[in-house]
């Protein structure tokens, strides 16, 4: 079974997109991840997806840089959540991915989070909280991982404070 669908708009994208896959493997979320492009391949695009939904795709990540119509073709053709990573693959930084991504017409939304690899990791983080809906497991899992987090930053925090000291009370 395949919960979410990765798809990548050209083979230069892997780097950025990995992260995304790490949170997924981390939460134990069965996914499939490829490279299709809605410009290059829209057929295959169009073709891969409804596979997909027929065996069990229950949200899409799309991935692109420069004209970033990937995550808004999917949308178009899909009532399942789509959420986009924008990613810096030309001079213009990213700002041109970004808007393409985010700019979506009412009834037709992509949840776009933050470009590059921050984005790529946050569109696992939400995809496991729309799973976690209805799935106790994920749902687990994602407030285990939370709980983690926070521990790294007490602990940080801990580590910080011993190091400078208590600034605030030094009079
Ligand atoms: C986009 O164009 C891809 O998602 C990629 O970020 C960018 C450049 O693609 P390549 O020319 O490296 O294949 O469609």
């Amino acid at each position: 079974m395949c919960r979410i669908a990765v798809f990548m708009g050209s083979a230069s994208d892997e780097e950025l997109v990995r992260p995304c896959l790490e949170v997924l493997e981390q939460l134990h979320i069965p996914y499939f991840v490829t490279v299709t492009s809605a410009h290059r391949t829209p057929e295959r695009t169009e073709e891969l997806m409804r596979g997909l939904e027929e065996k069990g795709a229950q949200i899409f990540i799309c991935a692109a840089g420069m004209a970033a119509h990937l995550a808004g073709a999917v949308a178009a053709r899909t009532l399942k959540p789509v959420i986009g990573i924008p990613l810096a693959a030309s001079p213009l930084g990213g700002m041109d991915a970004l808007l393409s991504t985010v700019q979506m017409p009412p009834g037709f939304p992509v949840a776009t989070v933050a470009l590059d690899k921050a984005g790529a990791r946050n569109a696992a983080w939400l995809a496991a909280q729309i799973l976690a809906l209805s799935d106790a497991e994920i749902a687990e899992r994602f407030a285990a991982a939370r709980r983690d987090m926070q521990t790294a930053v007490l602990r940080a925090a801990e580590k910080i404070e011993q190091a400078y000291g208590p600034q605030w009370n030094k009079d």
